[in-house]
């Protein structure tokens, strides 16, 4: 199975367990706010973070119905972060995943509570039993989870990247500063599904570091290719429009080291990742393709 077909099925599985999880979970059938939650949850996007989880615990030897759940409830927690980051009053997009913004399709009020709900169902899931059989592991998947995506994490990130954009100083910030917000509003959340895969296989603290640092490496070379692609990229392969951050003068790596220079981070950072797994062996191979394939996302 080539990488490519091996994500696809990851997300054909993790469709339809997002797909009975709302059922079991969301809001009653016709309610306004179940279909902007599918709207915003079901039927598109990569599925990159799930297949972390789904790759990292595959590295222990489980199997994808031990971590489905855990891989959800991370999806979730995505879905929210984009639903919240198209609103006007953030980056105020008219599209994601090549169909129309919760708030266009929707309204804006209902996409605020869509996406509240989709981060509260996140952590709903992952208290169920069905997650994990161990509360310990249910309690570290939720602590893991919640700091990736709190005030130390995602939302700081996003925090840090719109004070400097609505103060209209984006410019003023260093290589340094544009790579910590990164890896606070993107790396967090994808280093925290690569550490779920061994909190769900009880891994020892070394594995689950390992799989940390690769996380790390990985949402770096995540968030450069993003950049790269902005800034070169077209919008069909974006599911959204390009060239938006340089329109809107924003700070990325790219416009503050240039092309050839963040290309050259985007290689060290997938290497770096790579090591990370040389522990793990062959099994790595999948994490080892994800990390290049998100290297080469659009080129
Ligand atoms: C609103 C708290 C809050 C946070 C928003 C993730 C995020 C923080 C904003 C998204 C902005 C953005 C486009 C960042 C670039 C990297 C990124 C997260 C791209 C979208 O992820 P993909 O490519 O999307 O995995 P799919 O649709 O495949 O799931």
């Amino acid at each position: 199975m080539t990488f490519v077909q091996r994500l696809g099925a990851a997300a054909g599985h993790i469709e339809r367990r997002l797909t009975e999880l709302l059922a079991e979970c969301g809001p009653e059938k016709g309610e306004r706010l179940g279909a902007a939650m599918r709207h915003a949850l079901l039927d598109g996007g990569k599925r990159f973070r799930p297949f972390l989880v789904i790759e990292s615990g595959g590295l222990f030897g489980l199997e994808a119905p031990a971590v489905l759940d855990a891989a959800a409830a991370f999806e979730c927690v995505h879905c929210y972060s984009l639903v919240h980051d198209d609103l006007p009053s953030m980056d105020d997009d008219d599209t994601r995943r090549g169909r129309p913004t919760v708030h266009r399709a929707f309204d804006e009020w209902t996409a605020i509570l869509a996406g509240d709900a989709l981060l509260t169902l996140a952590f709903e899931i992952v208290a169920r039993p069905q997650t994990h059989a161990d509360p310990a592991v249910r309690t570290e998947l939720a602590r893991i989870l919640a700091h990736a995506a709190g005030g130390r994490g995602m939302v700081l990130g996003q925090m840090l990247d719109l004070e400097a954009e609505k103060r209209g100083e984006p410019q003023q910030l260093t290589a340094e500063h544009v790579r910590r917000l990164q890896g606070l509003k993107t790396g967090a959340l994808i280093a925290a599904c690569c550490e779920a895969g061994a909190v769900l296989a009880h891994a020892s603290d070394e594995e689950r570091a390992a799989l940390k640092r690769y996380g790390e490496g990985l949402g770096l070379a995540f968030q450069i290719a993003d950049d790269l692609l902005d800034a070169e990229g077209d919008a069909a392969v974006m599911g959204k429009a390009a060239g938006k951050d340089s329109a809107a003068g924003k700070a990325t790596l790219v416009s503050l080291i240039g092309i050839v220079e963040a290309r050259a981070r985007l290689t060290e950072a997938v290497g770096r990742a790579a090591r990370e797994l040389n522990r793990f062996g062959a099994r790595a191979t999948p994490l080892i393709e994800a990390a290049q394939f998100t290297a080469s996302r659009g080129y």
